[in-house]
């Protein structure tokens, strides 16, 4: 059940996949909802507002954030990648979004991080948020900068929030890998409701993953989340083994559970 826990709720990423994914979904949660990112992306609907802004941009960073209660950070590169790009979006541009934040009282975040944090985990790992971050490139540094800076602002100024390490969130996994890593757009939903809704969230991190058969992720330390995921890609189990070709065990690629991304790069910047 999606309770409606705010008034005005900021959406960053609003253009991109799981923005799409949300939009709607995310209605539901708030009175009004502020849909941003860098690129145009259409004119608000009823109940919503749009506002363009470069993350790395700290001026249009603070007009987007003021006046919200709560903020659903999935705006930034999203992939491994030169280093330019994600140190202005995602390193910068977040410091600009927590500063925005604490300026105008904001008081929960739910944060786009990634299971790419702890990607140089192997596949044979069952590993929990108690993990020391092993990112397996500069896209999961990034994301692992932001669940620090977000501790940071949790400790210093009480700002409460949810980093999110999401699996591979898509309509279907795409591949072997994604059976153990795929989180349905309803899980996902359900996902970002609760930690918004949680009486008290603190500064958590949460996997953000279906209910799979196969896992590498522990979500016991996020009980007090209370998430429960409704889907499970084990229907997509055997079609996925019939159009994919068997693993080969000496790939990288196979060994981690960052998949391909700890054989990505280095990229010229
Ligand atoms: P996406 O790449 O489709 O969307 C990201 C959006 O951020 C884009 O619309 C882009 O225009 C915007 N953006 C990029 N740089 C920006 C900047 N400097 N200023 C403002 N906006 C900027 O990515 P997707 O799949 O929708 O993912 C959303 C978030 O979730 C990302 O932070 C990603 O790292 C994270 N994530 C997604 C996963 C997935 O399976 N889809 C898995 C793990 C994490
Ligand atoms: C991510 O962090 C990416 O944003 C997404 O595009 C997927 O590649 C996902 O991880 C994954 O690991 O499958």
């Amino acid at each position: 059940m999606t309770i409606r826990a705010h008034q005005k709720l900021l959406l960053t990423g609003a253009a991109g996949g799981l923005g799409q994914a949300l939009r709607e979904r995310l209605k539901a949660n708030c009175s009004v909802l502020r849909l941003s990112d860098r690129v145009a992306f259409g004119v608000a609907g009823a109940g919503e507002e749009v506002v363009l802004a470069d993350l790395a941009d700290a001026a249009a960073v603070d007009a987007m954030v003021q006046g919200v209660q709560a903020i659903v950070h999935l705006g930034g590169v999203s992939v491994e990648g030169p280093f330019g790009p994600i140190l202005q979006a995602n390193i910068l541009g977040l410091y600009n979004l927590y500063e925005a934040a604490r300026k105008h009282g904001v008081q929960r975040v739910v944060f786009a991080s990634s299971n790419h944090v702890t990607g140089f985990y192997r596949q044979s790992e069952t590993i929990n948020a108690d993990a020391p971050a092993r990112p397996d490139g500069l896209y999961g540094v990034s994301k692992a900068f932001g669940e620090d800076l977000s501790r940071f602002y949790f400790d210093r100024y009480g700002i409460e929030t949810a980093c999110v390490r999401i699996g591979s969130s898509f309509p279907e996994p795409k591949d072997r890998r994604m059976l153990a890593t795929w989180l349905s757009f309803d899980d996902l939903h359900r996902l970002v409701t609760a930690c918004l809704t949680t009486p008290v969230l603190g500064h958590s991190i949460v996997f953000g993953m279906s209910d799979n058969a196969v896992t590498w992720w522990d979500n016991s330390r996020a009980r007090h989340i209370g998430y429960a995921p409704q889907d499970s890609s084990d229907i997509f189990r055997e079609a996925v083994y019939a159009r994919t070709p068997a693993p080969d065990l000496n790939d990288p690629a196979v060994q981690f559970q960052g998949g391909g991304f700890v054989k990505a790069g280095p990229f010229a910047d």
